[in-house]
Order: C-alpha cells, then sequence, then structure tokens
C-alpha cells in the first residue's frame, strides 16, 4: 500500500468524467473494466479534436486535413510501438480488437502452412476469441487442437505444456493475464521452450497491457494481440504485433483500398507493411484516441499503476476471503487486479443485479471462457475486475454489497 501514498488517485479519478455518474442514487462503484474500461476526458478529447479540426480520411489526400489526420494517424502507431517495444512500426498492424488479431493470424499465419495432424497448443484457461479461430482453422486444415491443463488454483499445468509441446505442434497460442480467473501466465518461459521446437507464439494480452509493462522483444512473441477499449482507449480498435519476418510472410487478409500498391484486372501487388492488413479505411478516431490513451497511461505511468492494483488485489482478497460462503475462483501466485467468485446461496447473475442496486458494477457470466467455468464446475461467476481509478473504499463497499446481498437471500 506504500505506493499508493504517491499515487494522486483524485487527479486520476477527476480525468474520468463517467466515475461522477450516479446508479440508483449511489456513487459509481465500476469494477468491471476487465470487460472495458472507461475514458479519460484526454482521450475523449483526442477524438474530439481530431473530428472537430483536424478530420479526412488517412492516405489519400494532398489536402492538409487529409495529412493532419495521417500525421496524427502514424504518431499513434509510433506511439504503440514504443508502449509495447516493437522494433519497427510496420510490425503493428491496426486492426479491430483483439478478436480480429487473432483470427488475422490463424487465417493468414495458420491457414496456409497446417497439414492435417499438425497441432495447435492453447490453454484450458482462453478466452472464446483465443478458441474458435483455432477450431475453426483445424476444421480447415485438418490440424489438431491440444489444450494445457489448469490446476485447482487456476495455474497452467507446465510440466503438461511441456509433454504437449513437440514435432507436431505449429504454433502456441496463450493468454498472458486470463480475463476468468487474473492468473498471470509464464510467458517468458511459454515462448522459449516453443522457440526451442522452432514453434512461434501468439500472445493474447487483452488483459496484460492495462496492467504489465510489455516488452514484446524481451518476451521474445511472435505475435501479440490486444484491444484499445481495456486500456482506457476506444472500442473498435486493437493491436496486432507480429515479427517483421513472419508478417511479411503472410497472405493479406482481407482486399480491398489502402492494401494495394497497384491493381489490374491482370495483377494486383499488395502493399508494404502494414498496410497489406489494413484493408479499407482505417478506424481513424479510434486508432488516434488510442494514441492518447497509451500517452495517457504512460505519464501515470504503467509501474505505479501495477503497484496501485496490486494493492487493491491484495485488499480485496483479504476481504472477500473474510466473507462466509464465498468462494474465489483462481488462487494463482501470479494474479492480475481481479476476482473471480461465487456465493454458495446466490446464482452469480442474482449478485450482479443485487451490486448494481448498490451502485457496484460487476461483470456476472461466463466471461466469454466457458471450459473455466466447466473446469471449476460452475456455470458462471461474479467478477470485479480493478482499474487504475478504483479506491480502497470501494472495495469496501464491494464487500458490503456483498454482505447485504447475502443477507437478502439466505
Ligand atoms: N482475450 C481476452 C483475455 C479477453 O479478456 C478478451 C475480452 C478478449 C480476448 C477479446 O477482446 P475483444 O476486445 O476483441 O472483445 N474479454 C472480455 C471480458 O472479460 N469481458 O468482456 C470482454
Amino acid at each position: 500500500m506504500n505506493n499508493t501514498v504517491q499515487y494522486d488517485i483524485a487527479s486520476i479519478r477527476d480525468d474520468f468524467p463517467i466515475l461522477q455518474r450516479k446508479i440508483f442514487g449511489k456513487p459509481l462503484v465500476y469494477l468491471d473494466n476487465a470487460a472495458s474500461t472507461q475514458r479519460p476526458v484526454q482521450v475523449i478529447n483526442a477524438i474530439k479534436d481530431l473530428y472537430e479540426g483536424h478530420y479526412a480520411n488517412v492516405h489519400r489526400g494532398v489536402h492538409t486535413l487529409s495529412q493532419e489526420s495521417t500525421n496524427l494517424y502514424n504518431e499513434a502507431r509510433a506511439k504503440v510501438r514504443s508502449f509495447i517495444h516493437a522494433s519497427c512500426v510496420h510490425e503493428v498492424v491496426f486492426t479491430r480488437g483483439t478478436t480480429e488479431s487473432i483470427n488475422l493470424v490463424a487465417q493468414c499465419y495458420a491457414r496456409p502452412r497446417l497439414r492435417p495432424g499438425d497441432e495447435i497448443l492453447i490453454t484450458h484457461m482462453e478466452h472464446h476469441s483465443n478458441i474458435v479461430p483455432w477450431q475453426m482453422v483445424c476444421e480447415q486444415t485438418g490440424a489438431i487442437l491440444k489444450v494445457v491443463p489448469i490446476s485447482d488454483k487456476g495455474e497452467l499445468e507446465m510440466e503438461r505444456f511441456h509433454e504437449l509441446l513437440g514435432e507436431k505442434t505449429k504454433l502456441v497460442s496463450v493468454v498472458q493475464v486470463s480475463n476468468a480467473l487474473g492468473t498471470v501466465n509464464p510467458v517468458k518461459e511459454i515462448i522459449a521452450a516453443a522457440h526451442a521446437f522452432g514453434v512461434p507464439v501468439l500472445v493474447d494480452g487483452a488483459q496484460a497491457v492495462p496492467h504489465i509493462p510489455i516488452d514484446v522483444q524481451k518476451l521474445d512473441a511472435d505475435f501479440y494481440a490486444f484491444s484499445g477499449h481495456k486500456i482506457y482507449g476506444p472500442t473498435g480498435v486493437g493491436v496486432l504485433y507480429g515479427k517483421e519476418k513472419l508478417l511479411s510472410e503472410m497472405p493479406p487478409y482481407q482486399g480491398g483500398g489502402d492494401m494495394i500498391l497497384s491493381v489490374s484486372f491482370e495483377k494486383t501487388t499488395y502493399n508494404q507493411l502494414p498496410y497489406k492488413f489494413e484493408a479499407g479505411t482505417p478506424n481513424i478516431a479510434g486508432v488516434i484516441g488510442l494514441g492518447a490513451a497509451i500517452d495517457y497511461v504512460q505519464k501515470v505511468g504503467l509501474g505505479i499503476i501495477a503497484a496501485h492494483e496490486h494493492g487493491l488485489l491484495e485488499y480485496a482478497t483479504a476481504r472477500l476471503r473474510d466473507i462466509d460462503g464465498l468462494r474465489i475462483i483462481g488462487e494463482a501466485n501470479q494474479k492480475a487486479g481481479l476476482i473471480s467468485f461465487v456465493l454458495d446461496c446466490v446464482h452469480p447473475h442474482d449478485i450482479g443485479t443485487m451490486l448494481d442496486g448498490e451502485g457496484v458494477a460487476v461483470r456476472a457470466g461466463h466471461h466469454c471462457a466457458q471450459p473455466v467455468m466447466e473446469r471449476y464446475g460452475v456455470p458462471a461467476t461474479a467478477r470485479a475486475s480493478f482499474a487504475m481509478y478504483n479506491t480502497f473504499g470501494e472495495i469496501d463497499v464491494l464487500a458490503e454489497a456483498i454482505k447485504k446481498t447475502i443477507q437478502m437471500f439466505k
């Protein structure tokens, strides 16, 4: 908690207008950040400024507005590059989000390479968006999906990972931070082991980038995917990082404007990276908003944000463990700021509704991770997930609201 002393939470909260909202007359306690975070005025204003002062389509016109928009768009790509420490800007592809980034790799990297009997290795704690694209590509190619199991605590069974990884493995795709359990996976170790077999690794960083400083080069990740809306940026924009060598060997994902150098009915040549993967008018405002979100996170400091959230996690874990009849799902040694839980006597959806009545927003459901629910024998969980603007006082409100819920349902 010492780290939080220098942490100016009041001024951070002032930057997020929505935190002033009242829900049923009570102050909003927003603990659904793993689904989507809220946006600071800096992001909202970046989008507003664009539309009010600089907007035009990018990469097209010689006119002033088009050049200004293009410059802002390019600056955002440079911000992402430096944020994740990619070696160059053309390794940063803008997509609609993590889901599209993973589908792009499944269709453009995996599909052309896979032969019947080849294997894709994922884990039991993946979000559906890191399961279904691989099932689809397996159906298309005759490849087989292998799954690393998880322990009762919610950690990957690394021995099984090493056994499952082998000559037949053609790609490993693994989540860095589980959205359903909070587990932080040892992705560096996973990548090193896969590389020993010459196998590339995709890291699903959707829940990692808001909480953990990322250096794709130090990780030696081959592909890294994340979404803007989970890191205080806009919806509808995300990133696929890929090593230049791999991206340049891949065919385009979609055809259209911007991804070509020249088109004729006889022969079309594709544009260079990253434009080859960005067909059509991109999400210009989304990309520029994402750049502003990264600026904001870097101004506050990801290290200090992580320390604050870790304090919240420890405090909330202790408070929730104290509640009779509450079971935490996911007690890995390495966790990022979220807690999934169930109550003996209350269905998670009722927990969600009851907490909403107290102003507390949590997600109730399977969190798009049904295999995780099945693994722990629950239909759903309630999940409180933390962000840089959450306070210890809000954890108290959460704990009291849960106790009140239990009383009501007893
Ligand atoms: N991977 C992980 C680990 C996620 O948590 C999510 C979204 C995705 C991928 C997909 O991201 P998208 O931006 O493309 O939708 N997770 C959640 C969640 O936990 N609650 O709502 C969305």
